[in-house]
């Protein structure tokens, strides 16, 4: 056995996760540092989501009645297991879709944060009283769990994306099904044992079924999506998969949470600070190799300021240390497989062939045949055609060139995506026009930094073909509960609404 196949099962026997999880099953997984095998995980088959479902349904009827502040102690607990294990998780994240340290540390970090978070939040969960049109009456809402949460994550958030959407819907009072991608279980597996130490600790008020994982492909996704009792699906991922998975819920009416595909902007003004643009630009186009679903696509950089910029960014570009996340300090990691490479040759073709100019791109070898480092490219365009329409999960950062802010809106907005953008610059009537109704259409819309990296405590996802759903902090919580309305007449007579006379 390799060292990183060695060390992805120590982490995971260390972490409590029983060896017949993650070798000798079915699935197997590859690090993309090396291309190896580093498990093989059993899988789950669309008949296991039924029974899965059920004792989730039973643990939520159960976990309802728990109080809502008594739910954050579990999500507390979670999160003094996830500090406690931060740097093995972190580490296996790393080994497991090839984040270089920092950020598999830092992808634990949010998911302690989101748990702090929903501590906080299990006290604040309340409704509005309105007032009524009629005397003695009282008008109010209020909210209940919606029940059993299904969340469909990604790679390239292996387990973040999880606690964003568990950590609030434990809280609410919802029970969560999970399917992790294909690409990632063992991650999923290992923050599996770290929940199941936490329930052990909270006690028996945290019913078996609570939260549940359930690794397999896309028939397990859609007997899930299609299982009437999961009034809420959250999924991240392509817009293609989200685009099915919205319409099949829409056929039942199920409540869908999506958090999709970005080709996030940024705007560079004449009046940008270009040494903060430079840095801001290289961590939101490279990091992560380019697979953030809010990595930078496209800069737009004013006329005046192109050629102070563009050429030092692509010295940046030439100089940025690729390589293995586990030797060495380099930034830019593996691409989590050939396909994902293959991916990105495609697009710099399309791109040359629609004008464009290409620094940078092209393999690295780094560990051999199976694994799969790219130089970042940065690509000159002469306008947004072709590949630039699309967001391809790799680092690549289309370059366009501008006149007037209107006009950089529009390229900024004329795409089918709408999760991330930003601008740089200091003339606060250019800055806030951006801001403004007129401005970014995206869910996120950022001032001198990057698109990417978000903190927690701000509601995330975008609109048009990301999805619309909305993750993690500021009110997002409310997608996991259902609302009630409440009018009380608490008086003698039974005046009605819209002044109607009724009288028997
Ligand atoms: C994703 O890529 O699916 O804002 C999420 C960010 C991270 C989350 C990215 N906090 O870049």
């Amino acid at each position: 056995m390799t060292a990183i196949a060695a060390e992805a099962r120590r982490i995971l026997a260390d972490l409590g996760v029983p060896e017949t999880r993650f070798a000798g099953g079915t699935l197997p997984v590859r690090s993309p540092i090396t291309g190896e095998a580093i498990g093989a995980v059993a899988e789950a088959s669309a008949d296991d989501v039924p029974d899965a479902v059920g004792r989730a349904q039973a643990a939520f009827l159960r976990w309802r009645l728990v109080p809502a502040p008594r739910r954050g102690e579990l999500v507390r607990l979670l999160g003094e297991e996830l500090r406690a294990a931060k740097g093995a998780l972190g580490r296996l994240v790393t080994l497991e879709v090839g984040k270089v340290v920092s950020e598999g540390l830092g992808e634990v970090q949010e998911m302690i944060d989101i748990c702090d978070f929903a501590v906080g939040l299990s006290r604040q969960i309340g409704g509005l009283v309105l007032p009524s049109e009629r005397p003695d009456h009282r008008l109010a809402e209020q909210w209940h769990p919606a029940g059993v949460v299904g969340i469909i994550s990604a790679f390239n958030f292996p387990v973040a994306v999880w606690s964003w959407n568990a950590a609030l819907a434990l809280v609410c009072g919802d029970a969560v099904v999970w399917k992790p991608s294909e690409k990632a279980p063992l991650t999923a597996l290992a923050v599996d044992a770290l929940y199941r130490r936490a329930a052990a600790r909270f006690g028996a008020d945290a019913p078996d079924g609570l939260a549940t994982v359930l690794v397999g492909g896309r028939a397990v996704g859609e007997a899930l999506v299609d299982d009437p009792r999961v009034p809420v699906v959250s999924a991240t991922g392509s817009t293609r998969m989200g685009r099915a998975v919205g319409e099949r819920l829409a056929r039942r009416f199920g409540k869908a949470i999506l958090e999709l595909g970005g080709n996030n902007a940024s705007i560079v003004t004449p009046s940008a600070d270009l040494d903060l643009t430079l840095r801001a630009v290289a961590f939101a186009a490279m990091g992560t190799a380019g697979q953030r679903c809010t990595t930078l696509r496209r800069l737009i950089v004013h006329a005046d300021v192109y050629d102070a910029l563009v050429p030092r960014l692509a010295g940046v570009y030439r100089a940025i240390t690729v390589g293995s996340p586990v030797a060495g300090d380099a930034l830019v990691g593996p691409l989590i497989d050939g396909d994902a490479f293959a991916a990105m040759e495609a697009a710099l073709a399309a791109a040359r062939a629609a004008g464009g100019t290409v620094h940078g791109g092209g393999r690295v070898e780094v560990e051999g045949e199976g694994a799969f480092y790219a130089r970042p490219a940065l690509v000159e365009m002469p306008g947004q055609v072709g590949p630039v329409m699309e967001e391809t999960f790799a680092p690549i950062l289309y370059v366009l060139r501008y006149r007037d802010l209107d006009e950089a809106i529009a390229l900024q907005n004329g795409v089918p995506q709408g999760l991330s953008s930003s601008i740089f610059g200091s003339d606060l009537r250019e800055v806030e026009r951006y801001l403004s109704v007129q401005g970014s259409d995206c869910g996120i819309a950022n001032v001198n930094m990057g698109p990417s990296g978000a903190e927690i405590g701000g509601a995330f996802g975008g609109e048009k073909d990301t999805g619309g759903g909305r993750e993690s902090g500021s009110d997002a919580w409310k997608g996991y509960m259902r609302r009630q309305t409440n009018a009380i007449n608490y008086g003698r007579s039974l005046p009605l609404a819209q002044g109607v006379r009724f009288e028997v």
